[in-house]
């Protein structure tokens, strides 16, 4: 056992508060991680809000980290102490039914438990005076140090600076993967995104890495434009500003888009991306997470006149195959992560990065241990 600090959510909707909490070592084929830096997703944010049905208290969340391997348990083959990681919620075991169908990054082999706030083996190793505490997707990286099976984590390079990187954990890769992997976008197509915030603008720095032409960018917030524009959108559009967002975007794309990206979680907007998407090819990727019990809808019609709707999960991206490859696209300069990185906070701050995400005043914060 060793004892760590951690940002823990006791339940729905109360501030996370830091806590002591024991950590018991790695078992066979589990690696212990101290993690170094941890960004704030919204998904975070969401699971705290009490609206995800998968949603656990008292948990420890997180899932957009970086660290280093301290101790590798039994059978552990592929790491060993001293190695940099990035903890991957959609791990990829290389064995399963799902890996092996090269169809589909959704590794199933621990996803059952993964779920119920549990390592493989059915129980937790973290705890508080003896109370377990749950995991959450399988990393909970506002804990300084976790214990991760060693499927679930992809060897990054080593000069690679934690801070920066531990984004490419969900909010880069989810972004990039979703235009490169998920949608297949290509050069010359336009494309629309939903939502500019750590994901967004991750989507719409694919898009522009691509060649795509128009990248539309839509959000309720102005603030996102410059932002949306330094990382090559082409328009802005703010649906307050519109009488009707389907029709104005079919306008300027001369009959619809080739590609849209929701990145909200909202599901009126979904059918918004999904019906300004151009008849007979259009495709509307979901990325954002709508709360337990929503439901999408629009007219079959938009189907049946050759409409495509998709969803991204980690960008489609294969986590021990493609994150160390986006690692090398952050350090040899081809894409940009720290002009995203707007905050930087210690744990004891974590509460106010999530207040600065609802305010939409940060794009990504980052805890550093
Ligand atoms: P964020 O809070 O940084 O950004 C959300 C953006 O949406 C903000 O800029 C906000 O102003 C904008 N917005 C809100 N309502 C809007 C509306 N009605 N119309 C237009 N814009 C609106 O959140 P994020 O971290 O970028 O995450 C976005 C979504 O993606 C969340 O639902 C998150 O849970 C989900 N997500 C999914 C995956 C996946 O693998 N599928 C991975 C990461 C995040
Ligand atoms: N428990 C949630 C699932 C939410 C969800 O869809 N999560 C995404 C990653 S979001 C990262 O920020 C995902 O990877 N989904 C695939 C999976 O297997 O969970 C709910 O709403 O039920
Ligand atoms: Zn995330």
């Amino acid at each position: 056992m060793i004892k760590t600090k951690a940002a823990v959510a006791w339940k729905a909707g109360a501030p996370l508060t830091i806590e002591d909490v024991m950590l018991q070592a790695p078992k066979a084929g589990e690696v212990l991680v101290e993690v170094k830096a941890t960004g704030l997703c919204h998904t975070d944010l969401y699971t705290l809000s009490g609206a995800d049905p998968e949603g656990l208290f008292p948990a420890i969340l997180g899932h957009e980290g970086a660290g280093v391997v301290l101790e590798v348990g039994e059978g552990v083959t592929s790491l060993k102490p001293g190695d940099h990681v990035i903890p991957l919620y959609t791990p990829e075991c290389r064995q399963c039914k799902s890996c092996l169908s090269q169809k589909t990054n959704l590794c199933t082999a621990i996803r059952a438990t993964q779920g119920k706030g549990l390592m493989p083996d059915g129980t937790s190793r973290f705890s508080i005076d003896g109370q377990p505490i749950h995991h959450y997707m399988g990393t909970s990286t506002f804990a300084n140090h976790i214990v991760v099976p060693e499927i679930a984590l992809a060897k990054i390079r080593e000069d690679a600076p934690f801070d920066k990187v531990c984004y490419i954990g969900c909010g880069v890769t989810t972004g990039l993967g979703a235009v490169l992997f998920t949608a297949n976008v290509e050069a010359g197509a336009n494309v629309v995104v939903f939502g500019l915030g750590g994901i967004g603008l991750n989507v719409i720095q694919g898009a522009k890495m691509v060649g795509a032409d128009k990248i539309i960018g839509v959000d309720i917030n102005p603030d996102r434009e410059a932002l949306g524009r330094q990382f090559g959108m082409t328009d802005f559009v703010n649906p307050n500003d519109v009488e009707n967002v389907v029709d104005h975007i079919i306008q300027l794309t001369d009959g619809g888009a080739d590609y849209s990206f929701e990145c909200i979680g909202n599901t009126q907007v979904m059918r918004q991306a999904l019906e300004c998407t151009h008849r007979g090819w259009g495709q509307s990727i979901i990325i954002g997470v709508a709360e337990a019990g929503a439901e999408i809808s629009t007219r079959p019609f938009q189907l049946v006149t050759g409409r495509v709707w998709k969803g991204s999960a980690f960008g489609g991206a294969r986590g021990r195959t493609d994150v160390p490859k986006i690692v090398d696209w952050y350090m040899d300069g081809k894409i940009n992560i720290d002009d995203l990185i707007t905050h930087h906070l210690r744990l004891d701050q974590i509460n106010e990065g999530f207040e600065m995400m609802k305010r939409g005043e940060s794009i990504r914060s980052v805890v550093m241990y």
